[in-house]
């Protein structure tokens, strides 16, 4: 076990101080919307040692969730999955491979049932079997039914996850959906979605801090997502939305009309900028079937339906 005073001065090495964690706690508290008073208790919350054990499943993706956390600066990725909560399986980032592991995912979410969280990262084929998504031998949603049904809860990472995104896009020959269409309605555990291609890490960040605070899953909307990142649209929260403005991008496509997210107000890049910021379009990624939606993406005009189940 780590002692909080160990844990400020690994933060310390890093060139972290502990006010700028303290900073970053007051960051996941405004984007959690409470009052920066919360700050403290959630630096206590996130120096705890709860540690509840995540699994992290891989489907059909492009691995830009896992890189988006990954740039979780405050506190560092490796901070928070040695420290804060307990990572015993990412395929992306564990070193040992094959059948060892395998046996380890299983026997893991058999030992912690009902205690773990499990992280689904990519869309989850299902066209034929599943058959187009295969990982050591199994299908993929083969795996998604074993192991998301043994959770406590599960955080579905990314609009691939969430419902689809870019594997789902039409035609989906695939038959990719998100893990709630993919798991059918009978799938009964608690599910989160935190859609965004990338999401925002502070987003992911915030929902886990949010449990470890209050016990509890953040509220959600009904798509699941939590209120706290999900509540406002794009729009809503821009600084440029005055038409007057040069730099409104409604007229090139902007979809902050359409589009819930929190990039305005918590950015990327430990709050360094997000897209319209950088001068491109909101293109709605954080939405249902966005690549079908929201394309063209550089004209206001609604693109295609498409199948989306859940
Ligand atoms: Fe999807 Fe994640 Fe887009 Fe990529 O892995 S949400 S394609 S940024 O990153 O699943
Ligand atoms: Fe995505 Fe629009 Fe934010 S494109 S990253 S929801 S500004």
């Amino acid at each position: 076990m780590t002692s909080e005073s160990e844990k400020i001065h690994r933060v310390s090495q890093k060139g972290m101080t502990r006010r700028d964690f303290m900073k970053f706690c007051g960051v996941v508290a405004g984007a959690l919307g409470l009052e920066a008073s919360f700050g403290p208790r959630i630096f206590k919350a996130l120096a705890s040692d709860q540690r509840p054990p995540i699994l992290w499943l891989h489907f059909a993706e492009c691995t830009g969730c896992t890189e988006s956390v990954l740039r979780t600066t405050s506190p560092w990725f490796d901070e928070l999955i040695t420290d804060k909560v307990s990572l015993d399986y990412h395929e992306t980032l564990m070193a040992a491979a094959g059948e060892t592991v395998e046996t380890l995912l299983y026997e893991t979410a058999a030992k912690y049932a009902g205690q773990f969280f499990c992280v689904v990262e990519g869309a989850i084929p299902t066209a034929n079997q599943g058959v187009y998504g295969m990982i050591g031998g199994r299908t993929m949603v083969s795996i998604a039914k074993e192991i998301c049904p043994k959770a406590k809860a599960v955080i579905a990472i990314g609009t691939c996850a969430s419902f689809g995104g870019l594997p789902a896009a039409f035609p989906n020959p695939t038959g990719a959906k998100g893990v709630k269409g993919a798991l059918g309605r009978s799938f009964n555990v608690p599910l989160v979605n935190l859609p965004g291609c990338p999401p925002n890490p502070v987003t992911f960040v915030g929902t886990l801090a949010s449990y470890l605070l209050l016990g509890k899953l953040p509220e959600l909307d009904d798509y699941a997502r939590p209120v706290f990142a999900y509540g406002k649209k794009v729009h809503e929260q821009c600084p440029y939305r005055d038409k007057n403005e040069d730099r409104c991008l409604e007229d090139i496509g902007c979809k902050g009309k359409r589009t819930f997210n929190n990039c305005p107000s918590v950015k990327f890049n430990d709050g360094t900028s997000w897209p319209v910021q950088a001068g491109h379009p909101c293109i709605g990624c954080s939405e249902p079937q966005f690549w079908d939606r929201m394309t063209p993406f550089y004209s206001e005009s609604e693109g295609r339906g498409g199948e989306w189940d859940d």
